[in-house]
């Protein structure tokens, strides 16, 4: 069972021999200059990774030896300055670190250095990976410094200990016990998160009610924040923008009414006095029925403020989420956002970020990018990505999202110039901000394997590897991923990665090929349910969203339609908006496609949407069969949960190709083609 708890951290000893035997010699002792609580974490981390891949202790001593790793800051080593310039070491940062092997007093030492504690712990992760992966560490000269600042994890984690959108047990804070109770897996947590550069943590849901933000509460995340502090992962708290009312009895929470005004900033300094280095707030706001400035007529801008008002004397942060749509049904739910926010950039405070999702509906297994990204040059915009598969499978299908995550950072927005990526909007680069995010919602709960589906831990990854550096293609996270998880035996690491590159376009094409979305079960969000339109709202039908009917499908969003494209950049729309430019991978996002238009291959849309298809339930027929061969390679209780999730992926791909065509035919009045097995 602790194959799947150790995560990517599981040290176990090298098995090439050789390789074993240099890193013997080239890692022989620890040496570390100085007591900082952070640098304890660092250092032990080092002493249980290093005893642990090495098969013998590597012991933490005062001489420096041939193979000392040293953990050092230049203020403890004065030396240390000289050896790397002080440019090189103002580049670094607060996180950066450098590995650098180097001569010191005739020895040959590996110094990990930094300028401060976390750049350390990051630093000491990132040597341990290297042998983990099991590259040369001879001759090492690493610089290396995190492209966004917040890297965040969102959990959507109930006080009940349910989780919203969870799939792989109860939420792991067990608040019953806390703050009494320190949970060992509270500092693995803390741990993996730090392992992969992630330094803040959102403990609660963004739907949760006031609660939290009571004294009692107040104390157990207090008890949290100081476990996870040794692994500089810092804790910020959902704010319920009613919380005035709900829990301050004022009549109102307007935020222009300086009672409301003081109760937050009251609210603040009591929050700051349990959690000193408190990171700040997280916001959902009039979205989905909850509460928002926008019911006492009010901006996000005037809501967002008044937060960050609040929190700006502690150096703490807002996060304003953009996900917004109102109860009237709008046209098109994807035009809202932008509608509502696009018109108040540069309104919002220097330490406030909007945080938008990497699509412009809900994490659907593909999306065009938001609309949003580029077209708020003042605003710090984040990103927010979901690592919980609400709409791919939850944690039963083996779905390796690093690609779905690049395909919108590579989007150029053309907001600037000719290469304005989604990618420089967010690291800041195009608008030269320096305060970036990007967040995950976590897909983390109480299973012995933290995200129930042993792939899911390969996304919780990603997020904190791309976070860290965006220029991480998909094959570099997941290969890094598979040795440390798994195994470096190159067999299984060549077919696991392949199988992982090609896991998201596989679940597409079975599930929403050709720019199909929302287009799943109601409410539970599993399985397919094309045909539905009964929800309380019109845009949480499918039917609102394929407009499937005699003359073809899809959703028209030109000049002819809703005209959501008309939100991106001219060169943007352009290509989306005529259905010959426009890749077939978002076709259906943007038209309405008559059933017997030509596709450039030169079948219809009707035969290829039939290809897609079938073609998904193929491939995940070829994951099985790539999956049975590496029985030998693993330990029986990863290989058998993975078989047997995978022989269930299977049977719902093929539900998923028989219900979306069986359904969708009733439209096109066109048969399967013969080659294909029937659907039934
Ligand atoms: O995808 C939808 C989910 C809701 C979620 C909402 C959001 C937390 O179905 O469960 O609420 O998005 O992101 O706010």
């Amino acid at each position: 069972a602790e194959d799947g708890y150790r995560l990517w951290l599981r040290y176990n000893t090298i098995d090439n021999v050789s390789l074993l035997q240099q890193y013997r010699q080239q890692v022989t002792s620890i040496n570390c200059p100085s007591d900082d609580a952070r640098l304890v974490s660092a250092n032990q981390e080092l002493q249980t990774g290093l005893s642990g891949l090495l098969g013998k202790k590597i012991p933490l001593q005062t001489a420096v030896i041939n193979g000392t790793v040293m953990l050092a800051l230049p203020t403890h080593l004065p030396f240390i300055r000289k050896q790397i310039g002080d440019t090189a070491m103002a580049r670094l940062g607060d996180e950066g670190f450098i590995i650098r092997t180097i001569k010191y007093e005739g020895k040959n030492i590996t110094l990990i250095t930094a300028n401060k504690q976390a750049g350390l712990l990051y630093g000491a992760f990132h040597f341990l990976r290297l042998l983990q992966t099991q590259q040369s560490i001879r001759q090492l000269s690493i610089s290396s410094t995190p492209k966004i600042k917040l890297r965040l994890l969102n959990h959507w984690d109930n006080l009940n200990r349910t989780v919203e959108r969870g799939y792989a047990g109860n939420s792991i804070w067990d608040w019953q016990r806390l703050p009494g109770y320190i949970d060992q897996r509270y500092l693995d947590y803390a741990r993996a998160n730090a392992s992969i550069g992630i330094n803040g943590t959102v403990l609660t849901n963004v739907n949760a009610n006031a609660v939290i933000l009571t004294a009692d509460w107040l104390q157990k995340v207090a008890a949290l924040a100081n476990a996870f502090r040794p692994y500089n992962l810092k804790v910020y708290l959902t704010a319920r923008f009613s919380a005035p009312v709900e829990i301050g009895n004022l009549k109102t929470a307007d935020p222009l009414d300086p009672a409301v005004r003081k109760w937050w900033k009251d609210k603040t300094d009591e929050i700051y006095k349990y959690i000193p280095d408190f990171g700040g707030f997280l916001v959902k706001a009039n979205s989905e029925g909850q509460p928002g400035p926008q019911n006492y007529n009010r901006t996000h801008a005037d809501g967002a403020n008044m937060l960050a008002e609040a929190v700006a004397p502690h150096d703490g942060i807002v996060m304003w989420r953009a996900f917004v749509y109102s109860s009237e049904t709008p046209e098109d739910r994807f035009k809202q956002a932008y509608n509502e926010f696009k018109p108040l950039d540069g309104q919002f405070k220097k330490n406030v970020l909007v945080q938008v999702k990497n699509g412009p509906i809900d994490f659907q297994p593909r999306e065009p990018f938001h609309p949003l990204f580029g077209a708020m040059p003042q605003t710090p915009l984040m990103m927010e990505y979901q690592l919980t598969q609400e709409y791919l499978g939850f944690a039963t299908h083996l779905v390796y999202l690093a690609p779905l995550f690049k395909e919108v950072l590579n989007a150029d927005t053309h907001s600037k110039n000719e290469n304005s990526p989604v990618a420089q909007i967010v690291d800041g680069t195009t608008d030269e901000h320096t305060l970036t995010g990007m967040a995950g919602v976590s897909n983390i709960g109480s299973d012995i394997n933290w995200t129930g589906h042993p792939f899911g831990q390969a996304n919780w990854y990603t997020l904190g590897r791309l976070a860290w550096d965006n220029t991480l293609t998909p094959a570099q996270i997941a290969n890094e991923w598979i040795r440390q998880t798994f195994t470096n035996k190159q067999a299984f690491v060549d077919t696991v990665q392949q199988l992982m590159l090609a896991s998201r376009e596989i679940q597409v094409n079975y599930m929403t090929p050709l720019g199909l979305h929302h287009i799943m079960g109601y409410g539970h969000h599993y399985g397919p349910a094309p045909w539905y339109n009964k929800a309380p709202r019109a845009d949480w039908n499918p039917v609102y969203f394929h407009k499937a009917d005699s003359i073809g499908i899809g959703f028209n969003r030109t000049a002819t339609g809703s005209n959501a494209l008309a939100q991106y950049q001219p060169a943007v729309r352009q290509q989306f908006e005529n259905m010959g430019t426009c890749p077939e991978a978002f076709l259906l996002w943007f038209h309405h496609v008559p059933w017997d238009y030509k596709m450039h291959s030169g079948k219809t849309l009707w035969e290829t949407l039939c290809d897609k298809y079938y073609s998904g339930v193929d491939s995940v027929r070829w994951m099985q069969r790539s999956w049975d061969h590496l029985k030998n390679y693993i330990d029986t209780e990863r290989f058998n949960q993975i078989k047997q999730l995978l022989a269930i992926q299977e049977q719902e791909a093929v539900w998923w190709r028989n219900a979306c065509l069986l359904y969708f035919q009733t439209f096109s009045n066109k048969p399967i083609p013969e080659k294909y097995e029937k659907p039934d």
